[in-house]
């Protein structure tokens, strides 16, 4: 059987702990190669004065792992540059927020080079290749270049943007005709394979036909595939004493409130801004329900060197103290904003004494959290989920709450729908969603992705 080579831009070691104190993508990842054998490569996140390629290799439970450091300029170029400034804001339709650097592109084509430079001597020809998310796009194509002929499949974790949209970033044509190196792309929804085949088409003549993209001597088999959370381990770990400790916790402080909570890295994706306006919205509509509620939002700040985040940080301190000190009374505060993170059994506990999980992204890839809360919940009484239309787990979670992140209106109406929602329908609603994040889970994901990876046809 073929090992597998998994390259992302940051890789996880495994700790070896079954309990769900691990990231989904980490375990799965973990799983994988112990199955089949072979390698996870990516960057160490540390930076040296200059590139060596010197790889630092370390096995444990069964995986090993190959990182190497980056020289500071790759990672202002690379990683808070191209990756960070310009592709993430981009693909999450924040054309307004992406910066064009001819500086930040060629450090991200000199990294990418960088590390095909670096990985290609550690694949061996019947190897499978995986390569991980939007850091890494052109990666196949220089692993093409130094004659590697591996089956390579390539998987998105975050939207893939409409074609007019991608059309403003200078180079996109490149960008996508180097995706014709792979044997397989992945994506989580069908919309964003659409957009896709949408730009391959119309933009560069690609003929699709059968889930195959063929441009010129290429083709590539194009995929989707939501990826999904270690839902068992997950569920188990809300019953944790570490979870039992923060339920009792949240439910002690709430004092017979019924809690709301919203858990998104701090980036402007995750429609913060809007989640606290459309609260409010539901402060001001129903004033009886004032002191009935509190608004628990967990954000540690992420990508903090970047500029765009700053300023997100700051607009919700000033949005949440407005809010605070337009509607708190002496016994009660109506939002508890909180910028840091909590170790994933906490987490759990926390999650379960939320009677809604207000999931309200602006745009993204998937969104873990929404499946993370429904894992969390109790069977006998569970909450409710109100999630955006613009996650890609909307695709699959049509038995959440499902408003338009942009409206203040719904999301208020929405708030107002779950806190007054009877038990019965709580439950029925919670059983179809923990039916699908149970059947579709991570390892579900992987298997399914790779699967296709063998199976997918490779060019002469
Ligand atoms: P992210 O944008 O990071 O991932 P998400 O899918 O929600 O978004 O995953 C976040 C993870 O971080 C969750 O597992 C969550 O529990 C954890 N987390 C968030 N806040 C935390 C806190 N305060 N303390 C502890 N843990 C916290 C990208 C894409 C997504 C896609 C994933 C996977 O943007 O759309 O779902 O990759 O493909």
């Amino acid at each position: 059987m073929s090992r597998l080579i998994v390259i992302s831009n940051r890789v996880s070691a495994p700790t070896g702990s079954t309990s769900g104190a691990q990231g989904g993508l980490a375990v799965a990842m973990a799983a994988a190669l112990r199955a089949n054998g072979g390698l996870w490569f990516g960057w160490s996140g540390e930076q040296t004065d200059q590139f060596t390629g010197h790889i630092n290799f370390q096995r444990a439970h069964g995986v090993t792992t190959a990182t190497v450091d980056l020289e500071e300029q790759d990672v202002q170029e690379y990683y808070d540059g191209y990756a960070n400034r310009t592709l993430w804001p981009l693909f999450h339709y924040r054309i307004d927020l992406a910066e064009y650097e001819r500086e930040f592109a060629g450090g991200y084509q000199r990294t990418n080079q960088r590390f095909a430079d670096t990985v290609r001597p550690l694949i061996e020809p019947d190897d499978l290749v995986w390569i991980q998310d939007y850091h890494m796009f052109p990666l196949g194509a220089e692993l093409r270049q130094r004659g590697c002929e591996n089956r390579m499949g390539f998987f998105l974790h975050i939207p893939w943007p409409p074609r007019r949209l991608l059309g403003t970033l200078p180079g996109a044509r490149a960008l996508v005709e180097s995706m014709f190196a792979y044997d397989l792309i992945g994506f989580h929804t069908e919309e964003w394979l659409e957009s896709f085949c949408d730009y391959a088409r119309q933009d560069m003549g690609a003929v699709i036909e059968d889930g195959v993209a063929r441009l010129g001597d290429r083709s590539v088999e194009l995929i989707a595939c939501p990826i999904g959370i270690d839902a068992a381990a997950f569920a188990d770990m809300s019953k944790s004493v570490n979870a039992r400790l923060a339920y009792r916790r949240m439910r002690d402080s709430a004092d017979g409130r019924d809690m709301i909570v919203g858990v998104d890295r701090l980036d402007y994706s995750k429609g913060l801004e809007e989640r606290f306006l459309g609260y409010e919205r539901f402060l001001i509509e129903h004033p009886e329900e004032r002191k009935e509620v509190f608004l628990l939002q967990i954000a540690p700040p992420s990508r903090v060197s970047v500029e765009s985040y700053q300023r997100i940080r700051q607009s919700l301190e000033g949005l949440s103290g407005r809010i605070n000190g337009e509607y708190a009374d002496v016994d009660w505060v109506p939002i508890r904003y909180v910028n840091q993170g909590y170790p994933r059994d906490q987490l759990a506990g926390i999650y379960r004494a939320a009677k809604i999980g207000l999931v309200t992204p602006l745009r993204d890839g998937m969104n873990l959290v929404a499946k993370e809360y429904v894992a969390a919940q109790d069977p006998a009484d569970p909450g409710v989920l109100v999630l955006s239309r613009f996650a890609g787990a909307a695709e699959q979670m049509g038995d959440a709450l499902l408003v338009n992140p942009y409206s203040a209106e719904e999301m208020a109406d929405a708030i107002c729908q779950a806190l007054r929602m009877p038990r019965d329908e709580r439950v029925r609603r919670w059983e179809r969603l923990m039916a699908g994040v149970q059947e579709r889970d991570v390892t579900w994901w992987a298997d399914r992705f790779l699967a296709a990876l063998r199976r997918a046809e490779v060019d002469a």
